[in-house]
This record gives C-alpha cells, structure tokens and sequence, in this order.
C-alpha cells in the first residue's frame, strides 16, 4: 500500500481486516488435520544392523503412540554415509514428501537426534514439521507431568532444549521491533526471545529449589520414623507400578503406554513379620535419555540415594529385555547407585510359556521371576527383600507420621 495522510485515511479497516481474516482462515483450513489427531511418518537413518534399527523404531512407535499420534508409516533406511544436511539422499526426501502428501501427513519423526539446522534444512526442504526422538518424549513428560515439580523439570527441559534452536529462527522478523523504545541496546528479537527464555529458566529453578526445599522436609519426615526404603527401578512400561499396587494393594496409575508414571508415589508396606518399610515407585528409564531430561529428572532419581534397596523391574516378555536391564543399570552406575543392594525382578512370567528356559534365565541373571499383575511369586519376592533389608527393632522406632 501505498503512504496515507494520517488524518484523512479513507479506508476501510474494517473490511481490511475481515479480509485478511477471511484470508488466514482458508490458509490455515489447508494445513488441519482430519481428526484433530497428528499423522506422522517415522523415519530412522542409521548405519547400525538391521536388528538394532528395527527395535530402535519399534520403541519409537511406542513413543509415538503414547504421545498420542497415529503412525502412518515406518521408514529405515540403512547406510554407511549419512548425509550431514538432511540424513537421507535429496531424492528420497523427495519421494519422502511426496508419500507425505498421499498419506495426509504433516509430521515428521526422525529416529535420530537432529542438530538445529539440520532441522531448519529438512523442514525448509519438505515442508512438513520435523521433531526428532528426544522432542517426541519430552512432548510426552509434558503431557503427563502432573506434580508441580514434574511440570517445572519438564518446562526447563523443554526450554533448554529450544535455546539453541532459537538461534536459527532469526529472520527479517527480528527488526520487527526496532526503533525508539522498542528495545535494548542493539537488541534484536531473537535476542529479547533468548533472554526470555535464559530469565524463565532462571526463575523456574528458583521454583525448583523452593518445591524440593518442601520435599525434603517431607522425606526428612519419613527418615525420621526410621522405616527402611525400597525404591522400584526399571525400563519403562516394566511393571513398576503394577508392582507397586499389588505389594501395597493400591491404586496408581497403571497403562499399556511409555511414561505412565512421571510422579514418584510413595506406600507403606508391611511385612509379615512385622518389618514395615516405605516403598516408592520411579519414573522410568530409557536408552538414551536426552540429556536435558536427564538432568530435569535427576533431582528424582537423586531420591533413590536414600534408598535401603532397589528393586530392579525388568520386563521378561520384552524381547529386548537384556539391552534394557543394561541401558537402566549403567545409568544407576553413572548415578553412582549401583552400591545400593538390588534385586533383580523377571517380571510378566505369564507372558512366558517356557518354564525351563525361564528358569535358565532367572538363574543366570540372579532375578526372581514374578507376575505384578496376577501376584505369582510374589512370596519369594517378599522373603527375598526382607532377606536384604536391615532389621529395625520394633519399639525403637517413633511413630512414624508418612502415609
Ligand atoms: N501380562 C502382564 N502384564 C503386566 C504385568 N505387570 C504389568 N503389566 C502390564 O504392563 C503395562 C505397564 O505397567 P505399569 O505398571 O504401568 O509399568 P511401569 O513400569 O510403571 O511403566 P511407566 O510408569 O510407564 O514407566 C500395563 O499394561 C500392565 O498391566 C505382568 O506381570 N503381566
Ligand atoms: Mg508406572
């Protein structure tokens, strides 16, 4: 449009506007997505075997799936030199989009963690959203935290992850602000946006320390009634809280879905000869947990310090169930945990038809096989814990106030 003189516009602002709303309104009827549901593609690039890519996008249909999205479809592609800019070759990117289009997909996954251009590039390119692994399950904590402090971790999380994606969104947008008092010093819009989100994050940790400041209190609580703590360990989706139930006969929540539980639950449990102990479950681990998670739920995890015993869940009926009992050990190793005593739990012994080779198999890897879910074994699972737990006295304890 051509300069107007200010006191005398002739112009309708109103029919401006209701076009340019009309207008908006048929781009954006474009892009929805029937259902309101996501519909993704899945991609993995890797040069690993076959095996290994394979089970890698399994979990990360699981993933999928429990952070609500459809999966379309599934594509590994296998090879030794990785394109640095957009993973797969221009031409399968192409045929990639094209796919897209036939499938009514606008998301795509990819497997593998995407650097920030590498984003920009294949979003530029196909002109789809593109999230990677480590967005997907942040997306998932962020829809399940329900704690005060779970919704903190996973914002900071979050946030960190987007800081240095920031970066590349500076556009001719960013002067969009300028001018006398629109601004600091020099200060573009992806500046002020980074020192948002620097200033958020700041504040959010201060919050943090507020919240764990309480809980510690509470837990000071529960150490002071002297009672021993056994704190529930294992892969996602393994049964921890299942578990937790039926040794306790409570309620949490139980799901078919990777992170049910991202708030840490606490029980009584009493023994039969009179041993009382607390219990509490964990959110559960993943190979390759982004870091920026990691360090949000360490906090969480930093509570098993206090732990008397762990019991480790390990899903039996998983067929990467070895691979998983590694991944969720050499992280209680890297947490320095691993001299805290733990027992070994099979867990989903219904799901297994072969007696022998279960047995074989709990014998070699010194777990006790049992079923969360309809109580089988669980005796010698009780005998077993009291078996490592320290005694304490009867009488020598105050009464304890932790519920
Ligand atoms: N067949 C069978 N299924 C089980 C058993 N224990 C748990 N499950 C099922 O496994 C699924 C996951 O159980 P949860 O107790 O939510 O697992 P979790 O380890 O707490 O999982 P997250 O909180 O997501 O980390 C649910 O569908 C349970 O019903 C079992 O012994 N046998
Ligand atoms: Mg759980």
């Amino acid at each position: 449009m051509d300069p107007l003189p200010v006191h005398d516009p002739k112009l309708d602002f109103l029919h401006l506007v209701q076009s340019l709303e009309g207008e908006f309104a048929g781009k954006q009827a474009l892009l929805e997505v029937k259902g309101g549901q996501d519909r993704a593609i899945l991609v993995s690039v890797t040069s690993a075997s076959r095996t290994e890519a394979e089970a890698s996008m399994e979990e990360l249909t699981e993933l999928a799936y429990s952070s609500g999205i459809a999966v379309a479809e599934r594509i590994i592609q296998r090879q030794q030199k990785i394109n640095p800019k957009y993973l797969l070759g221009r031409g399968k990117l192409s045929e990639l989009v094209l796919r897209a289009l036939q499938l009514g997909v606008d998301l795509l996954i990819f497997d593998q963690d995407l650097n920030p251009s590498q984003v920009r590039s294949i979003t530029d390119f196909t002109e789809l959203r593109v999230i990677d692994r480590t967005q997907l399950i942040l997306d998932i904590f962020a829809q399940r935290a329900k704690s005060r402090e779970g919704k903190i971790q996973v914002e900071m999380a979050q946030l960190k992850y987007m800081l240095p994606r920031l970066v590349l969104k500076d556009d001719a947008l960013s002067r969009l602000t300028g001018g006398i008092g629109g601004r600091g010093p020099g200060e573009t819009k992806l500046e002020i946006n980074r020192r948002r989100v620097r200033d958020r994050i700041a504040r959010l940790e201060k919050q943090l320390q507020q919240v764990r400041k309480q809980r510690g209190q509470r837990r000071g609580l529960r150490l002071r009634a002297g009672l021993p703590i056994i704190s529930i360990v294992g892969y996602t989706n393994a049964g921890k809280s299942t578990l937790l139930n039926t040794l306790t006969h409570s309620k949490e929540q139980v799901e078919d879905r990777l992170f049910a539980t991202l708030d840490p639950a606490s029980r009584r449990l009493r023994f039969p000869r009179d041993q009382e102990a607390i219990i509490t479950d964990t959110v559960g681990f993943i190979r390759d947990l982004p870091s920026d998670l990691k360090e949000a739920f360490g906090a969480t995890l930093e509570e098993l310090r206090h732990a008397d015993l762990l019991l480790h869940v390990i899903d039996i009926s998983n067929p990467m169930f070895e691979e998983q009992m590694k991944a969720v050990e050499e992280l209680l190793e890297e947490l320095d945990l691993h001299l805290i005593p733990m027992l070994r739990i099979f867990n989903k012994v219904d799901l297994v038809q072969d007696q022998g080779y279960l047995q074989n198999l709990c014998k070699r890897n010194g777990a006790i096989g049992v079923s969360a879910l309809n109580g089988d074994n669980l005796t010698s699972l009780v005998e077993a814990m009291e078996k490592r737990l320290p005694m304490v006295p009867t009488g020598s304890r105050s009464h304890p106030t932790f519920h």
